[in-house]
């Protein structure tokens, strides 16, 4: 082989090269974007905010319908502190008060019933609402 012939060799090779680099780098972006989607879906089936925009002390939405097994973020939606007592179920509740508008956690619903919820510093002034927890096979989609 001649000097040009393996420097044209040598090219296409390192063509090759970076092609496959991209086409990896592309198919992984593909599979951690599934990923993503997948910790989405899983983190939460529905979303109660704690406090509304406008400033007002309520649940948004007040009532709550879940499958048993789903999780709920809740997530301060203004004019804070907030948090969450779940009646009769401490290990669901979220004692420390969250002060910061968009400050979320998830929790998750295993045992079918309806429970009633409250803020605590604003139970007075209305801040009530309830998680309704149906058996997963009377659950609608
Ligand atoms: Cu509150």
């Amino acid at each position: 082989m001649n000097p040009s012939g393996l420097r044209r060799l040598l090219a296409a090779l390192l063509l090759g090269l970076v092609v496959l680099g991209l086409v990896l780098l592309w198919s992984g972006q593909q599979a951690q974007a599934t990923t993503d989607q997948a910790t989405i879906d899983q983190a939460a089936t529905a979303v109660m905010r704690l406090g509304s925009e406008e400033g007002f002390l309520v649940f948004q939405p007040e009532r709550l319908t879940i499958a048993a097994g789903e999780r709920v973020r809740f997530e301060v939606g203004g004019l804070g502190p907030h948090n969450l007592i779940v009646d009769s179920h401490p290990e669901w509740s979220h004692e420390p008060l969250s002060f910061v508008v968009g400050e979320s956690w998830d929790q998750q619903f295993d045992t079918p019933g309806r429970y009633a919820i409250w803020c605590e510093p604003h139970r007075a002034a209305g801040m009530t609402g309830e998680i309704n927890v149906v058996a997963a096979e009377n659950a609608t989609e």
